[in-house]
């Protein structure tokens, strides 16, 4: 994320549509042996899951073989192709989430009651990533809300704190710095507890019908639709509420580049480069690149803009 410009990003698709040119022309040798992870074929053996539909239709969805097949998950290596390929192995059962910290009660949720605990529904939301790309996901889940009142956060919660699975015997980022783009593991981002509270914050264990696939942070995941993706931590081991404000991974890397906050603002650019437009991934033409506007808070203005009233937005970026 850190070495990417928005121009360096562009020319990928149209390196994934010249492969299906080369394809409709019968060269499938020569195809075979480009490096290509992005389009493998992961989801048929995950899990259907039960779950109510959303019924919105406002929004274009993202196909699917693009929302599992470019991701960002440096743990599993920094290329977009990576974590489809270096996470196909990943083992998610047996699986713990813990929650802890400043709670009434803590408890630990396996790996069958992160789909049974609490009932789930489907959300249909936008996703923008720093790196100015965006995407559509039908997500499947329940409101992290629902999960911090079983918790019952005591009056000291201030902040609702996340943690990725740490384990470098199945994480070769973890195993190795380089090849996980030179970030201190585990994973750590946070929320304030007005914003973990929100409606719209969701925590995901499937898209598009079944449960995640490991390359999007299976078996459990955050959504927060109006913020940036790298607030979006995945694989989730472990749910800590507390009283301060943590260091967060990328806020840690790169301050200067990468807010606490994190709120989409195209009017707050990234130091290298603008945040006013966004790449739709899996949209445009043969040889074309489709951008569109990015929206305040992505979106999501009207829902969330009160969480930060007296806030400056530029400041706390
Ligand atoms: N643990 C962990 N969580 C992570 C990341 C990561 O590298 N490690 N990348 C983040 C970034 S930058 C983005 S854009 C989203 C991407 O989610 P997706 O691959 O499901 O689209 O995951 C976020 N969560
Ligand atoms: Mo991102």
């Amino acid at each position: 994320m850190k070495k990417l410009t928005e121009n360096d990003v562009t020319p990928e698709d149209i390196f994934h549509q010249r492969r299906k040119i080369i394809k409709a022309f019968g060269l499938s040798a020569v195809a075979a042996t480009l490096p290509n992870l992005s389009f493998a074929q992961h989801t048929n053996s995950l899990k259907a899951l039960k779950y109510q539909k959303s019924s919105d239709s406002s929004l274009i969805l993202t196909p699917e073989n693009k929302v599992t097949g470019y991701n960002n998950f440096y743990e599993f290596g920094v290329d977009k192709g990576s974590p489809a390929h270096y996470a196909r192995n990943f083992k998610v059962d047996p699986w713990q989430l813990e929650i802890g910290g400043e709670v009434e009660n803590p408890f630990i949720l396996d790996y069958n009651q992160l789909f049974t605990q609490f009932p789930l529904e489907e959300r249909i939301y936008r996703f923008r990533c720093v790196e100015a790309w965006s995407m559509v996901v039908p997500w499947i889940g329940f409101e992290l809300n629902k999960l911090l009142a079983k918790a019952k956060p005591t009056s000291k919660a201030k902040y609702v704190v996340f943690h990725t699975l740490y384990d470098p015997e199945q994480i070769p980022g973890q195993k190795n710095h380089f090849f996980g783009g030179g970030i201190n593991y585990p994973y750590v981002e946070a929320l304030t507890i007005a914003e973990a509270m929100h409606s719209l914050t969701l925590m995901s264990v499937g898209l598009y019908g079944k449960a995640l696939p490991a390359q999007n942070g299976a078996p459990i995941r955050l959504v927060v639709p109006w913020k940036y993706g790298f607030k979006s931590i995945k694989s989730i081991v472990k749910i800590t509420l507390s009283e301060t404000r943590p260091r967060t991974t990328w806020e840690s890397l790169a301050p200067n580049e990468y807010g606490f906050y994190a709120n989409v603002n195209p009017q707050v650019d990234h130091p290298r480069w603008s945040q006013a437009s966004e790449r739709v991934i899996g949209a445009g033409g043969l040889l074309s690149v489709k951008r569109q506007p990015t929206l305040m808070f992505n979106g999501y203005e009207q829902e969330v803009a009160h969480l930060y009233t007296g806030l400056d937005l530029r400041t706390n970026y």
